[in-house]
């Protein structure tokens, strides 16, 4: 797919206030500053579309981002967020899981997982709950230039044992870098495919 068009379009704390669901949207969640915002940037091929940033914590709404004027690219606050507040924490996380599991538009859940880590347990959990919901979701490795392919092959497998701990089949995954713009293409590609099949679904108000 190629890119030609990316606009940002609005950002919500409410899930009441979010652009019809009438576009197949894919939702870019995971750790704080595991570099959501830097991976729609390059996916958009748009340096600025969505702020990035060194400090933890920058995204704190849902951000849409509207692609070849066809489908979302949503941006999403990071968990596990160590300075912030607990109230502001369990705001967050109902708001998230209410998102996810409620927008019938919701194509895809993209979990960004840092590339250079051993498994967190706070990531395995939030795929535990996807799987919980019924959601489909793909892993999405981040930051892949920052280390040696051994020790990023590594952590991956290492990954994929521990989601085969509650699942029968591990989701598919990607392995990109904000940086070399590695996986764009790939990533690009399979919502492609997905849009294809995409209908508008059946709501009721
Ligand atoms: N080397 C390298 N740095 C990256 C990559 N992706 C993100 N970064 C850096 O990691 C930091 C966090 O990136 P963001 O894209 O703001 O991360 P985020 O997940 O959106 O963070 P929050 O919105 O705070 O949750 C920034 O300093 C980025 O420049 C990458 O692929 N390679
Ligand atoms: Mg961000």
């Amino acid at each position: 797919m190629i890119v030609k068009s990316a606009e940002f379009i609005c950002s919500n704390t409410q899930i009441s206030k979010l652009p019809p669901p009438v576009k197949a949207e894919y939702a870019f969640i995971g750790r704080s500053n595991v570099g959501k915002s830097s991976l729609i940037n390059m996916l958009a091929g748009k340096k600025g579309l969505a702020k990035t940033s060194q400090t933890p914590g920058k995204t704190q709404l849902i951000n849409h981002f509207l692609i070849n004027d066809n489908w979302y690219i949503v941006d999403l606050p990071g968990y596990g967020y160590a300075r912030a507040s607990k109230s502001k924490k369990a705001d967050w996380s109902k708001f998230i899981h209410t998102y996810l599991d409620k927008r019938e538009s919701l194509q895809c859940v993209m979990v960004l997982i840092d590339s250079r880590l051993e498994p967190q347990k706070i990531d395995i959990e939030f795929c535990n709950w996807l799987g919980e919901k019924g959601l489909s979701f793909v892993l999405v490795f981040t930051k892949a230039d920052k280390q040696s392919s051994i020790k990023t092959d590594q952590n991956i497998a290492k990954f994929r044992k521990a989601l085969l701990e509650t699942f029968e089949e591990v989701p598919k995954h990607f392995l990109t870098s904000a940086e070399t713009q590695l996986g764009h293409d790939e990533v690009l590609a399979f919502i492609s495919q997905i849009n294809q099949q995409f209908t508008i679904p059946e709501i009721n108000f």
